[in-house]
């Protein structure tokens, strides 16, 4: 065999252990399953070769099939294939799982006859998250050892399971100990070879999908339990439909079934949006001026200024990450209040039977409340979390510059206000940055790093590692008024609020973004995050929407009313004072009414969006298109199957999108007016993918 074989192959007596050695993740890409063949072939006709034991070299078994390799001509032996012959050999196979054996990897295992695992390995179905389906016999193999209730659990559900729950499962035979997989495989097989045991094929036993042959009813309870969770996405029922399929047909006949299911979802858009995401997830940590090997300043405690709803929730990703805290504010009760809060979400979660109740008090140990500043001067990075007020900020920044040790980074979580301006209120503008999380800080997994003009290479990597530290999905942006996501929202506001000054209602505006796949419309998020947000009685004016019914305490989810009614659940019905309102205020402004189509207010809705993402690119606020798309998904709920908006538009075609956009332009005027970048994108036949 040649040197970059990507299988190498060794003899334990008379076991053949064949070693998957292919990149980073042994992803089975054309060459490896090309390699495989011959070796199997090789150990198979080899008389002196009693049983072959396959694993994988580096830090995995396999990690599936090579996701690049989709909506691309196939060369080589296709995966199912290559499984089947795995599958007839005439000798025990036994697997050998390390780390992670994943889709195409754990269908490989399935392949053979006896899986050993170190009890450290994962083993899962995750395709349905990239919008496909265990499509080299998975669904079809899962079933007949798991039962098919677990087999929807694992395959719909899509996330790993631990090998010792796995074992328990009847999913893996055997556990190794931590340090000698191979040699323990070895010697399973040599036992079964020894006790001349029968090769057991999954694909001939039949015990454990008579459960769905007795129950057909579970598979639609299961669609109806996840009904919210699968809302718009194809992958998942195509994935029960076959597991259906598995206990109903014919192994060979269900093989056929996931084959054409298969087929339909790796072509279609959904797919390549998933695939798309996924990759573009693993590009946001490639910046281009800031190399990988960039060592980042250590972090050992941070600094929160405000313990609010967004200091608090930011404070509680670092105690979770086993990071100690500061938490600073200014009055006693406000401190009381906030500290309160946090330990109420750990108990919650507690109860829940998320976290340990032990470990509620580790973490709430972790945290040092304080009224005085002075207390951060031993911390390594210190966030301030205030309200957006530009004089506020400033203030806090001259005073943590004569505060904060040397090296210590600082920085700001403000959602709209420029970091320059902030950074030069001190005399160490590189040191400081924005970190822009997102409400619940908690729990949202978006983190936009706000790369000010000063800000120095390192610390810009000690933000963006930090952040995935502590899980999330750091994106760097630039500065400008909202950075990414934000700036891209206030666009879709503008057009939400002229359709509803047209007589479109907000309900109705909602109702097409919400279908479109986002989880709530323009109108209900601002109910739910509050009206009130920047209003104040002293200033209103009493012009807009939103002065009036903030006059009339209407202030959203939090006051029983807003746009929409709310009852005690919170549960929203259209409301007539708001349309009498909407009535008024357009009136008032000579505004022409104009019924618009679903069509037509997703276009006004979503188009400027894209248009204001072309222009941040233009401006180099963003790094690529597809970090806008990884913000909109993670920040703001755009339905993954769709890709983000920038992948969206180019699965219309931008020469669509400006057409669109020159139309409403001529009707409405510069607010859409198309973006140079479009213009070029589009008369070159090209897309954002292209860029
Ligand atoms: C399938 O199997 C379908 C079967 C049916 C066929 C008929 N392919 O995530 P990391 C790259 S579908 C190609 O940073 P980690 C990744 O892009 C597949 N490339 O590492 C990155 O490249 P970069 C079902 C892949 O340790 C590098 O490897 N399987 C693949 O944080 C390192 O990855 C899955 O969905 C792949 N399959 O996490 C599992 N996997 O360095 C997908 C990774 O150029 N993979 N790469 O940026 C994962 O979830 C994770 O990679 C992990 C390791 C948990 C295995």
């Amino acid at each position: 065999m040649t040197q970059d074989n990507p299988v190498s192959v060794s003899r334990e007596g008379a076991v053949v252990v064949l070693t998957m050695r292919s990149g980073p993740v042994n992803a089975l890409g054309s060459a490896l399953r090309e390699a495989l063949r011959a070796a199997f072939d090789e150990a198979a006709a080899d008389p002196a070769v009693s049983a072959i034991v396959l694993t994988g070299g580096g830090r995995m078994f396999s990690a599936g099939a090579d996701i690049s390799e989709f909506g691309k001509p196939q060369s080589g032996i296709s995966l199912p294939a290559l499984l089947d012959r795995i599958e007839s050999v005439q000798k025990p196979v036994v697997a050998a799982i390390h780390g992670n054996a994943l889709g195409g990897g754990l269908e490989t295992a399935l392949a053979c006859h006896y899986r050993v695992a170190l009890p450290s390995a994962k083993v899962g179905l995750p395709e349905v998250k990239l919008g496909i389906l265990p499509g080299a016999g998975g669904t079809q193999r899962l079933p007949r050892i798991v039962g098919p209730r677990k087999a929807l659990d694992v395959i719909v559900g899509g996330a790993p399971i631990g090998a010792k729950p796995a074992a328990e499962m009847g999913l893996i035979d055997d556990l190794a100990p931590e340090d000698g997989l191979v040699a323990h495989a070895v010697a399973f097989a040599e036992r079964v070879v020894a006790e001349k045991r029968p090769l057991t094929r999954i694909r001939d036993r039949d015990d454990r999908i008579a459960e769905g042959r007795d129950d057909p009813g579970l598979f639609d309870a299961f669609r109806k339990e996840n009904a919210r969770k699968l809302r718009g996405f194809e992958a998942p029922e195509a994935c029960i439909a076959c597991i259906e399929a598995a206990c109903r047909l014919p192994f060979e006949q269900g093989l056929a079934f996931e084959r054409e299911q298969f087929g339909k979802l790796v072509s279609g858009t959904q797919s390549a949006a998933q695939r798309h995401v996924f990759f573009a997830e693993r590009q946001t940590a490639k910046i281009p001026d800031v190399p990988e090997d960039t060592a980042p300043r250590p972090i050992h405690k941070v600094g929160v200024i405000g313990a609010g709803t967004m200091g608090g929730g930011i404070a509680m990703n670092f105690l979770n990450a086993g990071i100690p805290v500061t938490i600073v504010e200014t009055r006693q009760d406000a401190l009381d209040r906030g500290l309160k809060t946090i330990r109420t979400n750990y108990e919650n979660t507690a109860k829940k039977g998320r976290l340990k109740p032990e470990d509620v008090e580790t973490r709430m140990g972790l945290l040092t409340p304080t009224l005085d500043l002075e207390a951060l001067r031993d911390c390594d990075l210190v966030i301030e979390a205030v309200f957006e007020d530009m004089g506020i900020k400033k203030e806090i920044f001259s005073k943590l510059d004569r505060i904060a040790k040397p090296g210590a980074i600082l920085a700001s979580n403000t959602s709209y206000l420029d970091i320059d301006a902030i950074a030069a209120m001190t005399g160490r503008p590189g040191d400081v940055i924005g970190m822009h999380f997102f409400s619940p800080a908690n729990v949202m997994r978006l983190l936009e790093v706000v790369r000010g003009e000063k800000t120095e290479k390192d610390v810009i990597a000690t933000a963006m590692q930090l952040g995935r530290k502590v899980g999330k999905i750091a994106v760097l942006v630039g500065v400008c008024h909202g950075f990414v996501g934000n700036r891209m929202l206030a666009q879709r506001q503008r057009e939400a609020n002229r359709l509803m000054l047209e007589g479109v209602k907000p309900w109705d505006v909602d109702r097409v973004i919400q279908d479109f796949g986002l989880p709530m419309g323009p109108f209900a998020m601002i109910d739910l995050a509050g009206l009130d947000i920047g209003w104040s009685r002293e200033t209103n004016k009493s012009e807009t929407v939103r002065d009036l019914l903030c006059e009339l305490d209407r202030r959203g989810q939090k006051t029983g009313a807003g746009f929409y009614d709310y009852d005690a659940s919170r549960k929203a019905t259209p409301s007539k004072v708001t349309e009498e309102i909407i009535a008024k205020v357009s009136g008032r402004q000579g505004v022409a009414q104009k019924p618009a189509s679903d069509g037509e207010i997703l276009e006004r809705c979503l188009y400027p969006m894209v248009n204001e993402g072309a222009k941040i690119l233009e401006e180099g606020k963003a790094i690529r298109a597809s970090d806008i798309d990884i913000v909109w998904i993670n920040g703001y709920g755009w339905p993954v199957y769709r890709g983000g908006p920038m992948f969206w538009a180019d699965t219309i075609g931008l020469p669509k999108v400006l057409e669109r956009l020159r139309a409403y332009q001529a009707e409405y005027g510069d607010d859409f007016k198309p973006s140079a970048l479009l213009e070029r994108l589009a008369a070159e036949g090209k897309g954002f993918r292209d860029l």
